[in-house]
């Protein structure tokens, strides 16, 4: 094919048909998906592109089906052995779940990916369960934009999408920008998240889980001290619950609930759409620089552009919205 247009309809098309399989429930299209959101090429981007817009919330007539949740916590603190038994349990109740591991080490080896960070347990002849694990990002603060735009993606066919992302303090603020629900994970005698909690420095999750529970009076007296420091900061309302992931599996039924809950009791559709309208702006940022952002009037300007476009539109979309505004202010300066 020698005409650039034709080109760019048929890499476009690729997308579109790996959304619409999406679209019709079709799982077994995950890993293609996650390839293609990993690839740094132009032509991903391009599929990327119209992967997106073909699960969009337009595209779809509504939020995409997934409940969306991240998992996080410090180092070593049990959050693949509970995820191994969480999808267990979702897989009993005929959901199927997707794990997107976010793995921090490959960001120093650049690229190559360590040994794989998603130990969680399965059946690999199930399709219903589809387990990866993803570079970090290289933004400062951000998850990596493939695993934004695979959660994205996957959560038009997956019941449940599970976020894995290692640390205290800057990840479950990375997290919550992806994920409906945020389940901070903590072990026993460890009190780096009882401290950041205390101090402030990470936001109050929607669900605390204390792990390893099998350890007994320490992981009660874990769950205890959460408690009251969840009542001292007014969010009592905060589940913190006490789970074992090795036989006999304990809790998870509860953590299954008090997740579920969550997700009842918010507003998903009012949360994914400011963190569409976040995300478009920081990658337009991201490409064009505070010289961009001044072109186009600055913040407030910019958050004006974005509030005026269809709330069913994809990140990428809104983003090109915005790039079309600059494009449109320097334009105008040119002019007058
Ligand atoms: N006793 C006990 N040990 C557990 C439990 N859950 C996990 N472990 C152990 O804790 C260690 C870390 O478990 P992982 O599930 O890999 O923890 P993780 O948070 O995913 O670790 P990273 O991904 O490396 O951050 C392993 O040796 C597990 O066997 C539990 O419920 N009880
Ligand atoms: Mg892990």
């Amino acid at each position: 094919m020698s005409d650039p247009e034709a080109q760019a309809e048929s890499i476009a098309a690729d997308g579109e048909r790996l959304g619409a399989r999406l679209r019709e429930g079709d799982l077994s299209v995950a890993p293609r998906v996650l390839n293609l959101v990993e690839g740094d090429g132009e032509r991903d981007r391009e599929q990327t592109a119209a992967l997106l817009r073909a699960v969009a919330p337009a595209a779809l007539g509504g939020e995409a089906r997934a409940h969306v949740v991240g998992v996080t916590g410090p180092p070593g603190s049990g959050k693949s052995s509970l995820l191994s038994e969480l999808a267990a349990a979702w897989r009993a109740r005929e959901r199927s779940v997707a794990v997107l591991a976010v793995d921090p080490s490959s960001r120093r080896s650049g690229g190559a990916l360590l040994g794989d960070r998603a130990r969680i347990a399965h059946d690999p002849r199930d399709q219903g369960v589809f387990i990866r694990s993803t570079a970090a990002g290289e933004r400062l603060g951000g998850l990596a934009p493939a695993t934004r735009a695979g959660s994205a993606a996957l959560a038009a066919a997956f019941d449940v999408v599970v976020i894995e992302t290692v640390g205290v303090g800057q990840s479950e603020t990375e997290v919550a920008d992806v994920a409906d629900s945020v389940v901070v994970v903590v072990q026993p005698g460890s009190g780096d998240v009882l401290q950041f909690l205390k101090a402030g420095i990470m936001e109050i999750p929607d669900v605390l889980v204390v792990t390893k529970a099998d350890l007994g009076s320490v992981a009660q007296r874990a769950l205890r001290d959460l408690e009251a420091a969840l009542g001292a900061l007014g969010a009592s309302e905060v589940p913190v619950l006490a789970v074992s992931s090795i036989a006999p599996a304990m809790g998870i039924d509860e953590l299954i609930e008090a997740i579920d809950h969550h997700r009842e009791r918010s507003d998903v559709a009012a949360r994914r759409l400011t963190a569409r309208r976040r995300h478009a702006l920081a990658d337009f940022v991201w490409e064009h620089g505070a010289a961009g952002l001044r072109e186009l009037g600055g913040r407030r300007a910019a958050e004006r552009v974005l509030a005026a476009q269809d709330p069913g539109l994809d990140v990428p979309a809104l983003a090109q919205a915005l790039s079309a505004a600059a494009t449109g202010a320097r334009d105008g300066e040119v002019r007058s």
